[in-house]
C-alpha cells in the first residue's frame, strides 16, 4: 500500500516556507508587478507552497508566470530563442533542441522512485530512501537557478473537468522544457483551484537543466516522491527526464489508480485512436507498446486520432470504459516517419502551419531538418546530436554515426494532425474504448493479431509483452519483458498493478467488456521458415489488424479458437486487404498464423519463471498459463510443435463435436 503525504516533505524542508504569508512575502520579492499579479489569482495554499518552496529552493533572479495566454506562451518561444535553448529554423514556427550527446533518451540509471522505509518499490525500478534523497536535493538543487529565470505553469493532464483529469504543476528553469509542455499540456491557470477541488490533489514537478554540460551528467536525477506527489529532476535536458508533467506525473497516476482508485481507473501507456468502420461507425482503440515500438504509427492510422502516448481510462456510469488522453500533443520518435507509412504526421512536419519543436535530428546548411528513414534524399553534412556530421564520420569506437539519433524527437500539437479528432479528445466524458491492444517487438513467436478468450486471458496478454530494447532508454540492450508496455512507469510491485488490472477488466460495473487482443508487427521471414530477417508485414498492414479488430468488436467476424486465443479467418482478412489495395496470399496468412508452438511455450516458461520470483502475483495469472500452456501441449502432441491453421480449425471443431470447451 503506498501512503501519501508520509515521511518529510523534500521540497518543503529545502525550501523552508512553512506559511502563506512567507510565500507572498518571497513573490514579492523575486516577481515583477505582472508576474505578481499573475500569482496573485491563484487561491490554493498547498499550491502556493509549492510554488513559493520552489522557488525558495532553487533561488532563480526571477520568476516568470506562465497563464496560458497567447503572450504568455509567445514569451516563452522568444525567452528559449534568447536564452539558446532553442535555436530557429527557417520554417515558420520550427525550432531546434539539442539534449547533451550523451543525454539522449531516459536516463534509467539516475531515475529513482523516493520511498519511506519499508516501502516496497517494482523489482524492476530503482528507489532511493527519503533521507538521502533529502540530502541530494539539498545539496544540488538549493541555489541551482542562480543567475537564471524560473518559470511556473499551471496544466491539466486531460480535459477540464474530465473525471481522471489531475491538474499539474510545471515549474522549471528551463524555456525548452515550459515550451514543450505549452504545445503538449492544457493549460488550467484560469480554473486551477477549482479543478484541484474537483480532482482532490496536484502534481508537482520541479526541474532544472544547472549549467548543462556533459561533466555534470553524472549528478543528474530523476526523483519521483511517491508520496508528496512531486518531481525533481536536474542536470538534464531530454523531455523523458525533465518534462516530467509526461512519464513522471503518469507514474503518480498510476500508483493513484493501483492504490487508490481500484476497480475505477486505470493509468496506461496507451495511445487512443478511433477508426470508421462500416456505416460509418467510430469504434475507439486504446493500445500499449513500449517505447519505440510503432505506438505513434499505430494511433496515427486511426481515421480519429487522438493520443499517442498515455490513456486515463475509467468506467463510467453507464457500464462503459472511457478514456481520455492527459496530453493535446505528441513528442514523437520521427527515426521511419516518412509520407508513405505515416501521411498526417509527416504533412504536420513538412508543411507551414505547425508549431514543432526538433530535437537531436540532423540539420543541414539550409535549416532544414532530416532524419533516418524519412524517405527523402540526404544532405552530406550538416549538425547533429554530436556536433557537426558529415556521411561516414564515426565514433570513437569507429562506428558510423548514424545522421540522426534513433530516439531523436519532434514536438507538435495535435491539433495540426490532419486525422486528429480535436471534439472527442476534448469532450470531458472522454470516448467510448471497446479495443484495447498490447504489443511489443516480437520477431519470432505471436501472430499479428490475436483476441483474448476472457478478461483475464487479455489481462494476461498484457502481462506478457516481451520487446527487444530500443533507443528510448539510454544503456538499453537485449531482450526484455516489459509488462503491459507500462513497468518503466509502474513504482509499485508488479503483483499490485496486476491485481489492479484483473479487477478493473472483471468488474462487475464495466458492463460493455472491451474486446482485448494483442499485436504483432515484427515477425520476420526467417521466424517463419523464409530468409533473412525482414518483416512479413508492412507499416500500412496495420489499418487491416486494426479493421478486423474493429469488425469483431461489433460481433461482425467469427475468428478460430486456439489455446492462446481467436485468431482471423483468412476471407476476412482478405477482405479488409482488399480495402487497403493489397492482396493479401494465403500463403503469408499461413506463416502469419501458423502457431510455433514451442516459441510459445518458451515464451510462457520464461514469463512464469520471472513472475514466480515475485511476491502475491494474482494466482489466476499461473492459471491462465496452465490454461494455455495445456492447450498447446495437446495441440502438439497431435500435429507436433509447428500447427498449421487448418489444425487449428479441425482442433477446434473437434473439440466442439466432445462438447467441451476448445482447448481446456
Ligand atoms: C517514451 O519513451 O515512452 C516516450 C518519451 O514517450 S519519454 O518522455 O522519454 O517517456
Ligand atoms: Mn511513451
Amino acid at each position: 500500500m503506498l501512503e501519501l503525504k508520509k515521511g518529510i516533505d523534500i521540497l518543503a524542508e529545502v525550501g523552508g516556507i512553512r506559511t502563506v504569508d512567507e510565500a507572498r512575502a518571497l513573490f514579492e520579492l523575486k516577481c515583477d508587478q505582472e508576474n505578481l499579479a499573475k500569482l496573485s489569482k491563484i487561491t490554493n495554499e498547498e499550491a502556493l507552497l509549492k510554488i513559493a518552496n520552489a522557488i525558495s529552493m532553487t533561488d532563480p533572479d526571477t520568476v516568470f508566470v506562465n497563464t496560458g495566454s497567447d503572450a504568455d506562451v509567445q514569451r516563452v518561444r522568444e525567452m528559449s530563442l534568447e536564452k539558446g535553448e532553442e535555436q530557429p529554423l527557417p520554417m515558420k514556427g520550427h525550432t531546434i533542441h539539442f539534449d547533451l550527446p550523451q543525454e539522449q533518451a531516459r536516463i534509467i540509471d539516475r531515475t529513482f522512485y523516493i520511498v519511506n522505509e519499508g516501502e516496497k518499490v517494482s523489482v524492476l525500478a530503482k528507489s532511493i530512501l527519503r533521507d538521502e534523497a533529502y540530502e541530494y536535493v539539498k545539496t544540488y538543487m538549493a541555489g541551482i537557478a542562480k543567475g537564471k529565470t524560473l518559470l511556473v505553469g499551471f496544466f491539466s493532464r486531460g480535459p477540464i473537468g474530465a473525471r481522471a483529469a489531475i491538474p499539474a504543476l510545471e515549474i522549471t528553469t528551463s524555456t525548452y522544457v515550459m515550451h514543450s509542455a505549452n504545445i503538449l499540456y492544457r493549460h488550467v491557470y484560469d480554473r486551477f483551484d477549482e479543478e484541484v477541488q474537483r480532482a482532490g490533489l496536484f502534481f508537482t514537478n520541479v526541474h532544472s537543466e544547472g549549467p548543462n554540460r556533459p561533466e555534470d551528467l553524472p549528478k543528474a536525477r530523476v526523483f519521483m516522491d511517491r508520496s508528496w506527489l512531486t518531481t525533481f529532476s536536474m542536470f538534464c535536458t531530454y523531455a523523458g527526464n525533465t518534462l516530467l508533467l509526461k512519464k513522471g506525473n503518469h507514474r503518480f497516476a498510476v500508483d493513484l489508480a493501483t492504490y487508490y482508485r481500484r476497480e475505477q481507473e486505470l493509468s496506461e501507456h496507451m495511445f487512443i485512436t478511433g477508426l470508421t468502420g462500416p456505416g460509418g461507425r467510430k469504434t475507439f482503440f486504446a493500445g500499449a507498446a513500449p517505447s519505440g515500438c510503432g505506438k505513434t504509427t499505430t494511433a496515427m492510422v486511426g481515421t480519429d486520432f487522438i493520443g499517442d502516448d498515455l490513456a486515463q481510462l475509467w468506467i463510467a456510469e453507464d457500464g462503459t470504459l472511457r478514456a481520455i488522453n492527459p496530453e493535446v500533443g505528441i513528442f514523437g520518435i520521427v527515426q521511419d516517419v516518412n509520407r508513405e507509412s505515416d501521411p498526417y504526421l509527416m504533412k504536420a512536419l513538412r508543411e507551414e502551419g505547425a508549431e514543432v519543436i526538433w530535437t537531436n535530428v540532423l540539420i543541414d546548411e539550409n535549416g532544414v531538418p532530416h532524419w533516418v528513414g524519412d524517405g527523402e534524399e540526404h544532405p552530406k553534412r550538416g549538425v547533429n546530436f554530436q556536433g557537426e556530421w558529415w556521411e561516414g564520420k564515426t565514433d570513437e569506437n569507429g562506428k558510423p554515426i548514424p545522421l540522426s539519433h534513433p530516439n531523436a524527437r519532434c514536438t507538435v500539437a495535435n491539433k495540426f494532425i490532419g486525422n486528429y479528432n480535436e471534439a472527442a479528445a476534448e469532450d470531458p466524458r472522454g470516448v467510448e474504448i471497446k479495443v484495447i491492444t498490447y504489443s511489443g517487438r516480437d520477431s519470432d513467436t505471436m501472430p499479428p493479431v490475436w483476441v483474448a478468450k476472457n478478461p483475464d486471458h487479455g489481462v494476461v496478454i498484457g502481462a506478457s509483452i516481451l520487446s527487444a530494447a530500443t533507443a528510448t532508454e539510454v544503456g538499453a540492450k537485449g531482450v526484455r519483458r516489459q509488462p503491459w508496455a507500462n513497468e518503466p512507469f509502474i513504482p509499485g510491485p508488479l503483483a499490485d498493478y496486476m491485481d489492479a488490472q484483473f479487477a478493473f477488466f472483471n468488474s462487475d460495473k464495466l458492463k460493455h467488456k472491451p474486446v482485448m487482443a494483442g499485436l504483432n508487427y515484427f515477425l520476420t521471414h526467417e521466424a517463419r521458415g523464409g530468409g533473412g530477417n525482414g518483416l512479413l508485414g508492412e507499416k500500412r498492414d496495420v489499418k487491416v489488424w486494426l479493421g478486423w479488430l474493429e469488425r469483431r468488436a461489433h460481433g461482425e467476424v467469427d475468428a478460430i479458437e486456439t489455446p492462446i486465443g481467436f485468431i482471423p479467418k483468412y476471407e476476412d482478412l482478405r477482405e479488409l486487404f482488399a480495402g487497403i489495395g493489397k492482396e493479401y496470399p494465403k500463403e503469408l496468412y499461413e506463416k502469419q498464423f501458423t502457431l510455433y508452438v514451442d516459441n510459445i511455450l518458451a515464451r510462457i516458461d520464461l514469463q512464469e519463471e520471472a513472475y514466480r520470483k515475485e511476491v502475491n502475483i494474482p494466482p489466476r495469472l499461473f492459471e491462465v498459463y496452465a490454461e494455455q500452456r495445456a492447450g498447446l501441449e495437446a495441440l502438439k502432441a497431435k500435429y507436433g510443435p509447428i500447427v498449421s491453421v487448418a489444425q487449428l480449425i479441425e482442433a477446434a471443431e473437434e473439440s466442439k463435436v466432445l462438447g467441451r470447451n476448445a482447448f481446456p
